[in-house]
């Protein structure tokens, strides 16, 4: 593959006057984001995405934030969401996301995001995006015609989220790899047609963890928006209450415990939740729980949730509480998301072809 190590894009500030330098360290550059679509984010976030982002800061330019102009492609309370918008900020902190060391913003703080996603939206087919299987199960969920345009055109805005920073590599769950690849097939697109501009990011998915399952459904991925509450394993709840739902997860009418998501789901999913959380392979767990039932794989990973949820949730719900101080993070983070964009973006203009705007002329 080309792509990961194609960090040189080459002469970044070539294009409009007045366009800043990036300031792209010498390291590989990470960026995902995560959504404000819920109070609490939910054990398939965190496992899924977030605990691959903490080790990554270390040998990563990182740069994670809350993509709140994704959370508006569904209806939102407005003040709900500047709520969970900072309870969001707080939360990726408190899994171990260290300002000192990552760019920790908010979308909407970045404006130049929007401006990439239009030019984007201008090269993909409207096949391609109609091709993309999250807009139709969003949509097939109850929203119907009453699906907003821009849900369709989500995977756009999350392509401009990610080569606007030239990002390498995007460590997410396994719902987001059709997205990534459309970004990477614009990146391409956009570089054979106006010349090297954007880095193709490779995809970061851990094939163990890359997809939680809903515990009720266990067909299904535990997710903020499609869970009902008892399949939602939510990091700020109760300890009590996500112990009782992971003892009531669904399982099947036989009793022996092994890897199956085929035939299992149930039992797979609560393996790979006790896996990541306990570091031991399922093979290894499977062996051991030899002889046992459900209800002691249910109590050993009700255990590894409680011990890991928390820790988790004793920090989120203190920084919560720190309003000043989140709002002084992302706006240091947004200052240096901006410096990066702002260039990218009036570089991507001038080989579009836009007119700049004549300094001082005018009348
Ligand atoms: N069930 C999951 N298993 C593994 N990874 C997951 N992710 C989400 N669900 C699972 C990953 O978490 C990151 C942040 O997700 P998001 O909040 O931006 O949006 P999402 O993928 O759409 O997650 P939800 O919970 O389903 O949110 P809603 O309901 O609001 O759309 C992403 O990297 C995602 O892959």
């Amino acid at each position: 593959m080309s792509s990961a190590t194609d960090t040189s894009t080459g002469a970044v500030n070539e294009g409009r006057a007045g366009a800043r330098p990036d300031t792209r360290t010498t390291r590989p550059r990470v960026l995902s984001l995560v959504q404000p679509t819920a109070d609490s984010l939910h054990l398939g976030n965190y496992l899924g995405a977030l605990r691959q982002w903490v080790p990554m800061q270390d040998d990563h330019d990182a740069f994670y934030g809350v993509a709140d102009l994704h959370a508006l492609t569904v209806e939102q309370d407005p003040k709900q969401l500047r709520q969970r918008t900072l309870r969001s900020a707080a939360q990726l902190i408190a899994a171990g996301i260290d300002p000192e060391k990552s760019t920790i913003f908010c979308q909407s703080h970045v404006p130049e995001h929007t401006q990439l996603a239009w030019i984007l939206s201008c090269l993909t087919g409207f096949g391609q995006a109609n091709r993309m299987t999250q807009f139709k199960d969003k949509a097939a969920r109850g929203l119907g015609d009453q699906a907003s345009v821009g849900l369709f055109t989500y995977p756009v805005l999350m392509a401009a989220d990610i080569l606007i920073y030239r990002a390498d590599r995007v460590p997410v769950g396994e719902d987001q790899r059709q997205h990534l690849e459309l970004t990477r097939d614009l990146a391409a697109r956009f570089n054979h047609r106006y010349g090297r501009t954007f880095v193709v990011p490779e995809p970061h998915i851990v094939a163990s963890v890359g997809r939680i399952a809903d515990l009720a459904d266990p067909v299904g991925k535990m997710s903020k928006s499609a869970s009902s509450p008892a399949g939602i394993i939510e990091l700020l709840d109760e300890p009590k209450i996500n112990i009782k739902k992971i003892k009531s997860a669904v399982t099947d009418s036989d009793r022996e415990i092994r890897f199956d998501v085929d035939q299992k789901p149930g039992v797979a999913n609560l393996l790979t939740i006790l896996s990541a959380l306990s570091g031991t392979p399922v093979e290894t767990l499977v062996e051991s729980f030899a002889g046992k039932g459900y209800g002691d794989l249910k109590g050993a990973v009700a255990d590894a949730v409680a011990e890991t949820g928390g820790a988790f949730r004793e920090r989120a719900l203190g920084l919560i509480e720190e309003r000043t101080e989140l709002e002084a993070i992302l706006a240091a983070g947004a200052e240096r998301a901006r410096e990066i964009a702002s260039a990218v973006v009036a570089e991507v203009y001038d080989k579009v072809g836009l007119l700049p705007p004549a300094q001082g002329r005018s009348r």
